[in-house]
C-alpha cells in the first residue's frame, strides 16, 4: 500500500528553489551586498532562482531515475560549498573568489593563517537546503524524477535560457556595459549572481591566459626601439631633482573638467579657490592637458597616471590585466626611498584595486573601512570630500616620509549629488539636470580641496610635499551638448569642440618655488610618470612608456586619445577629419577657401600646401595608432614579464 501521495513537484525545482532563496538569504544577509535602489533589489532577488534553475534543470537530461537525483543532489551540494567557499573568502578580503586570485600565492597564505577563525559553526546553516534535496532524493528517488520527452527538456532548457536572458537584460539596464567593463565584483555578483559570475570570470581569464600564453617577449625589442627613436626625449634640467625628498600628494579631482575654469553661473565663479591657486606664484597649472582615459574611468586614469602605458580601448584593464607586471611609478620610487599609498572612502574591491594596487607595488590601500562613513557624512558615492579630507591627515600623518599618497576624491561624481547645506552656488539653468547639478558640486570639491590646503599647512605636511591635483576624465557626456553648448555660449557642439572638452585641469604646486605660470603646451596623463621622475630625481631608466617630461621643450608634439583621435599642437584629428588646434577649423575646407579665391600658380601652391598638411596629419596617426597597438600588446602580451628593469625590488 502506498503511504504518501505522488507529489507534484518534481525535485530539480524543488532545489532549484531552495538553492535559490538560499543564495538569496545569504547575498541579503551574510555577504553585506549594497542595495542602492529597487531596480537593484529586484535583481538581486530574481538572480539566485535563475542561476539555480539554469544548473538544476540540467538535471532533466538524465533518463535514469538514479542519475537524475545523483545529479541534483551534487548540483546542489557543489553550489553549496561554492557560496560557502567564496563567503570565507570575503570574511577575509571582502572580495568574492576569482580564479587568479585563488592561485596567487600570497592570497592563500593569508587565508590559510587565518581560515579557522574564518570559518563559523553556523555556517552549517548553508548547506540545509543540500541536506534537505540529498533526503528526499534517497527516500523519494521514484516519485521526485522526471521523464521528459525531448521536447520537454529542450524546453526546460529553453525556459532557463530566457530567464537568464530577462535577467541580463535587467542587468545591462541597471548598469549599462556591466559585461565589457566589469566595475566591481560586487557589481557582477549582484547584478548576474554568484554562479554566472564565476562563469564570467572563467571565461574573461581564459580569454587573457591564451593571449599571455602565446606572447614570449619577442616583441619588446622591436617596442623598446620605437620608444628610443620615437618617444624618448630630453627632460627639464630646471626641474631635475626639484622635488627630491619631499612628498607628493596626488589629489584625483572626480570629473574636474577644464570648461569650469574660470566661468561664472549667474555671475559667481565656479572654481574660486582653483582659480586662485592656477595663478598662484608656486602653481604650475597646465591648460592644455588632456585626458585619456577609455572605459575604465578614474582606473584609467590611475593607469595612465602610474604606468605611462595606454588603458585599453575595450573594458577596464585594472579589471582584465590586475594581475600583470607592471613597471609602476610606486615601484621605481621605492629604491629612492619612498612609500605609497593611495586613500580613498571606497570599496577596495571597486575596479579592482585590491588586486591591482599589488601589482602595481603600492604599499598601503586605504579603503573605506579607515574612514568613518556616517550618513550625515555621506552623499551619492560614499563619503564626502569634506570630512575625507580632514580624516586623511591622520593617515598621511601616519605614513613613512617621503611618500606618494594618491588621494581618489567621490563627491563630484555622476549623477552630481548634493545635501542642499554643501550647496553654495546655483545650479546651471539648462535642459540637462546633470550638467545643472554638476556645477554645486563642483564648487563643493573646490571648498573641499581649499580646506585640504589649509589642514595640510596646520599639520605641516605642507612645506615637505608637492601637491598634484588633476582631474580624472570628464564628467559630462555628449548626451548633454545641448545644455553645454548653452554654458559656453555656442551655437552648437562640434566633433572638434568634443576633443576640446576632453581638457582637465592640471596643478603642480610646489610651496616656496615662485616659479610658477600656466604652461599651454599639448599634454595628458601618460606625461605624469617620467614628469614625477624627473622632479623626484629618479632616473628612468630601461622604462617603457609612452609620455614626457611635461615641463620640457623637447616633447613629442602630440597626446594621443584612447579612442585613437589626437591633439598635437597643430592639429586636433577627430571622426576622421584633422582641424587646425587654434581655429577649429577643418584643414581642407580652409585650404579649399584658399584654392577658391587664388588662381593659377598661387591655387597650385594652395594645392600643395593642403597636401602637406594633409601628410603632416595623417603622419601624426600613423605613430598614435602605432603607439596605441605597441601598448596594447604590452599588456594583452603580460610583456614586462620578460623585461629585466634593472631596478626590480618585489
Ligand atoms: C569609485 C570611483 C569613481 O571608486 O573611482 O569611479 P569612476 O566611475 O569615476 O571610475
Ligand atoms: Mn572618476
Amino acid at each position: 500500500m502506498k503511504r504518501f501521495k505522488k507529489p507534484k513537484i518534481p525535485l530539480y525545482i524543488i532545489a532549484a528553489l531552495l538553492l535559490g532563496l538560499k543564495t538569496y538569504i545569504a547575498y541579503r544577509f551574510i555577504f553585506n551586498v549594497e542595495l542602492d535602489n529597487s531596480m537593484q533589489e529586484l535583481i538581486l532577488f530574481i538572480n539566485p532562482f535563475v542561476s539555480a534553475f539554469l544548473i538544476l534543470a540540467l538535471g532533466v537530461w538524465f533518463n535514469k531515475t538514479s542519475r537524475q537525483m545523483k545529479y541534483i543532489r551534487y548540483a546542489t551540494l557543489l553550489a553549496s560549498v561554492l557560496i560557502w567557499a567564496n563567503l570565507v573568502f570575503y570574511r577575509q578580503f571582502t572580495d568574492f573568489i576569482t580564479i587568479p586570485q585563488l592561485f596567487m600565492g600570497s592570497n592563500m597564505t593569508d587565508l590559510g593563517s587565518s581560515i579557522l577563525t574564518l570559518i563559523k559553526p553556523w555556517d552549517l546553516l548553508l548547506f540545509v537546503d543540500a541536506a534537505i534535496v540529498w533526503y528526499l532524493s534517497k527516500k523519494y528517488e521514484g516519485s521526485l524524477s522526471v521523464q521528459y520527452p525531448r521536447s520537454g527538456k529542450v524546453g526546460a532548457l529553453a525556459f532557463s535560457l530566457v530567464l537568464l536572458a530577462g535577467n541580463f537584460f535587467l542587468a545591462e539596464m541597471e548598469r549599462p556595459q556591466l559585461f565589457t567593463r566589469g566595475f566591481d565584483r560586487e557589481y557582477l555578483v549582484k547584478n548576474i549572481g554568484l554562479f554566472n559570475y564565476h562563469v564570467y570570470d572563467i571565461v574573461i581569464h581564459s580569454k587573457n591566459e591564451s593571449q599571455r600564453v602565446f606572447a614570449d617577449g619577442n616583441e619588446i625589442p622591436e617596442i623598446q626601439d620605437y620608444i628610443k627613436e620615437n618617444v624618448e626625449h630630453e627632460t627639464s634640467e630646471k626641474m631635475n631633482g626639484i622635488a627630491k625628498g619631499k612628498n607628493i600628494i596626488f589629489l584625483n579631482a572626480e570629473s574636474l573638467q577644464h570648461f569650469v575654469m574660470n566661468s561664472e553661473v549667474n555671475g559667481e565663479e565656479v572654481t574660486p579657490f582653483l582659480n586662485q591657486l592656477a595663478q598662484d606664484e608656486d602653481t604650475y597649472y597646465f591648460d592644455n592637458f588632456y585626458e585619456q582615459t577609455g572605459q575604465g574611468n578614474t582606473s584609467d586614469s590611475e593607469f595612465l597616471v602610474e604606468n605611462s602605458l595606454y588603458p585599453l580601448s575595450r573594458g577596464a584593464v585594472f579589471f582584465t590585466h590586475g594581475n600583470n607586471e607592471y613597471h609602476s611609478f610606486p615601484e621605481m620610487i621605492k629604491e629612492a626611498g619612498y612609500t605609497s599609498a593611495v586613500l580613498h572612502a571606497n570599496n577596495k574591491s571597486f575596479w579592482n584595486r585590491d588586486a591591482m594596487y599589488d601589482s602595481l607595488n603600492i604599499d598601503e590601500f586605504f579603503g573605506e573601512e579607515s574612514y568613518d562613513v556616517t550618513p550625515e557624512d555621506s552623499v551619492g558615492w560614499g563619503l564626502k570630500d569634506k570630512p575625507f579630507f580632514e580624516q586623511s591627515i591622520p593617515l598621511l600623518e601616519s605614513l613613512e616620509e617621503p611618500f606618494y599618497s594618491k588621494m581618489i576624491l567621490l563627491t563630484n561624481h555622476f549623477p552630481f549629488e548634493l545635501d542642499e547645506e554643501d550647496a553654495t552656488i546655483d545650479k546651471f539653468d539648462s535642459n540637462s539636470n546633470t550638467l545643472n547639478s554638476y556645477i554645486p558640486t563642483v564648487r563643493y570639491m573646490d571648498e573641499a580641496i581649499e580646506e585640504f590646503f589649509a589642514e595640510l599647512k596646520e599639520s605641516g605636511l605642507y612645506e615637505d610635499s608637492i601637491i598634484v591635483i588633476m582631474g580624472d576624465h570628464i564628467g559630462i557626456s555628449a548626451n548633454h551638448n545641448k545644455a553645454m553648448a548653452k554654458y559656453l555660449d555656442k551655437e552648437e557642439i562640434t566633433p572638434y569642440d568634443q576633443v576640446q572638452l576632453q581638457r582637465v585641469p592640471l596643478f603642480i604646486h610646489i610651496p616656496g618655488d615662485g616659479n610658477g605660470k600656466t604652461i599651454d603646451t599639448v599634454t595628458g596623463q601618460i606625461d605624469l610618470k617620467p614628469t614625477m621622475l624627473n622632479m623626484l630625481g629618479v632616473d628612468s631608466g630601461e622604462d617603457i612608456y609612452f609620455g614626457n617630461d611635461l615641463f620640457s621643450d623637447d616633447r613629442k608634439v602630440y597626446v594621443a586619445l584612447r579612442n585613437g583621435d589626437f591633439v598635437s599642437e597643430d592639429f586636433v584629428k577627430t571622426a576622421g577629419s584633422c582641424y587646425d588646434r587654434e581655429t577649429g577649423e577643418l584643414i581642407d575646407e580652409v585650404a579649399e577657401e584658399e584654392t577658391d579665391s587664388e588662381t593659377g600658380e598661387d591655387a597650385e601652391e594652395a594645392e600643395k600646401e593642403l597636401e602637406s598638411v594633409e601628410s603632416a596629419c595623417d603622419a601624426i596617426q600613423e605613430k598614435v595608432d602605432t603607439e596605441l597597438s605597441y601598448s596594447d600588446s604590452i599588456i594583452y602580451g603580460d610583456l614586462f614579464r620578460f623585461v629585466d628593469f634593472g631596478d626590480e625590488e618585489k
